[in-house]
């Protein structure tokens, strides 16, 4: 929506041949809110704005406070906004500027009133006010008409000679003179709490530009009657402000009373309502077209289903998984590694005693047939959470936070953690050796460097082997097309059943598919034993 579409939408308002209103609004939240209900229009009011920085009607708050505010408003609406702009703010040279600056933040309109700067509101001792030299505020008027570069903008001129016990004929007076200068309407306003003054006017004006009223104190006035008075804009100048303060207050009170929220969460909107007002779901939209290359969104699977016999009597009612290691679940300190990268989707596969499973935070997913397949019969349960940059691990590793850092980093569309200090001779279980293009050069520069093959334990395959494949694999989209492809196609395969990672990382790379190596020295652990579960600690610690 551009700035000129809401000004002419404005004028529209004002010469539409129907009555038509527009509400109150005083920030960002507010505007959404008039608008959502069905509001053609927002009353950017100088009560409610100054009372929501919690000062008075009286100029207190800056013109360029107001501005502020109004650029807020306007970012979320696209329904014009006609500001209450005092007195203008100063003399005209002020109102050049006024007008300027509004239409530069796509205000539609603005409202001036005949009185003196600093104004007061109308309501508070009327009749003392002082009104403006008539000339000098068509001089204001003019200077606002003849620096707007936006010909929809509108000026509306606002008449207090009522509010400040002038009659009709005085009114009438400044009305004709504010019109000859330029102005788009009149704003005709009165604190009688019957419309007479506005009706007398009304009929007295006859339509000669556009007539505004605000009926705060004549609210029980039917809308018919202004119909017929042929008025054409009704202001509701303060209600989401003073809606707000009754709600405000009451809860308020109500919970400092109580000491408790559970009075009050019903008859207030859910934390949601607002993110929905906040337009959180487009922001989580951009993220998804613009953020592919700078903040994480990696999604990590986690294979969990053994039971991890071992341990034996540690593990008859709860998989290895949920072991505690310095009292946290081995699976706890693995998210917790995850969450410290902003790795936050996070999908399980549990098998073995996967009820037990109860971290928060994660999808968790059930291999039913766990006693008897593998791996990859684990992986393809995960399938339906399989994205464009995931990573694939065994649930029982723990490593420092660096290694998932720099694996989050290394180039390749499938990356394979391998560990090239092979004779780290605290590391226990059945190694699977990692047979690569080249050995690790220890240099600080990346290498590039593929896995040829891993296999497990041989009698003579650690001396040839260039380090452990630790159990973690990283894929990108390319990467990720091709893990699917191979889990498809070793689906018919007779022992797809009892499958591990490892075969699938050989059969991608007897396809062609590259896998790279990011080489680490040590700094991991796959928990397989009690004395593993020692050092897992000091690890951690
Ligand atoms: C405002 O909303 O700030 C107005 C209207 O100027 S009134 O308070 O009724 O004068
Ligand atoms: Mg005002």
């Amino acid at each position: 929506m551009n700035r000129k579409n809401k000004s002419s939408k404005l004028r529209q308002l004002l010469l539409s041949p129907q009555l038509e209103f527009i509400m109150e609004a005083h920030n960002g939240i507010s505007a959404r809110i008039v608008q959502e209900a069905g509001f053609k229009g927002i009353w950017a009011s100088g009560l409610a704005l100054s009372a929501q920085y919690g000062v008075r009607d009286n100029n207190e708050a800056s013109w360029t406070q107001v501005v502020e505010m109004l650029e807020f408003m306007a970012d979320v609406t696209q329904i014009p906004i006609l500001l209450d702009g005092d007195t203008g703010y100063g003399n005209f040279n002020n109102m050049r500027r006024l007008v300027r600056k509004l239409e530069q933040r796509g205000i539609a309109g603005v409202c001036i009133e005949d009185k003196l700067f600093p104004k007061t509101n109308s309501f508070i001792n009327g009749n003392r006010q002082p009104l403006a030299d008539i000339d000098e505020f068509c001089g204001k008027i003019q200077a606002g008409k003849d620096s707007q570069t936006d010909e929809d903008f509108c000026i509306i001129a606002r008449v207090e000679a009522f509010i400040a016990g002038w009659d009709l004929a005085e009114a009438m007076r400044r009305a004709e003179a504010y019109h000859a200068a330029g102005a788009d309407a009149i704003l005709i306003h009165s604190k009688l709490f019957r419309p007479d003054q506005v009706l007398a006017f009304a009929k007295e004006w006859a339509n000669r530009c556009p007539l505004v009223i605000v009926p705060t104190k004549y609210y029980s006035t039917a809308s018919d009657v202004f119909r017929e008075a042929d008025v054409s804009l009704v202001i509701w100048a303060n209600h989401m402000m003073r809606a707000a303060v009754a709600s405000m207050q009451a809860i308020a009170r109500e919970v400092q009373a109580s000491e408790t929220l559970v009075n009050i969460e019903d008859q207030i909107v859910p934390v949601k309502e607002i993110f929905r007002l906040q337009g959180a779901d487009e922001l989580l939209a951009a993220e998804k077209r613009y953020l592919s290359n700078g903040v994480q969104h990696t999604h990590a699977i986690v294979l969990a289903a053994t039971r991890g016999k071992e341990f034996q009597g540690l593990t008859l009612d709860k998989p290895k998984v949920m072991l505690p290691i310095g009292g946290k679940p081995l699976l706890r300190h693995l998210l917790e590694q995850f969450k410290k990268v902003s790795i936050n989707d996070v999908t399980v596969v549990g098998g073995y005693k996967a009820e037990t499973i109860d971290v928060p935070d994660i999808k968790l997913i059930h291999n039913q047939e766990y006693a008897t397949t593998g791996e990859l019969v684990s992986l393809t349960y995960a399938q339906p959470s399989f994205n464009d940059d995931m990573l694939v691990s065994y649930g029982d590793l723990l490593f420092r936070s660096y290694i998932l850092r720099d694996l989050l980093g290394c180039p390749g569309e499938i990356v394979a953690v391998v560990d090239s200090a092979i004779n780290n001779k605290s590391l226990s279980g059945s190694p699977d050796y990692a047979y690569c293009s080249a050995p690790d050069e220890l240099s600080v520069f990346r290498q590039d460097v593929n896995l040829l093959q891993i296999c497990k334990t041989t009698s003579n395959s650690e001396k040839k082997a260039h380090g452990r494949w630790i159990g973690m694999l990283r894929f990108r989209s390319q990467g990720r097309q091709s893990l699917e492809a191979a889990l498809s196609e070793l689906q018919t395969q007779d022992n797809f059943n009892t499958m591990s990672l490892t075969d699938l990382c050989n059969y991608l790379i007897k396809q062609g598919k590259p896998i790279k190596v990011l080489y680490i020295r040590g700094h991991w652990l796959d928990v397989n034993s009690l004395d593993d579960l020692d050092l897992a600690f000091q690890l951690q610690n």
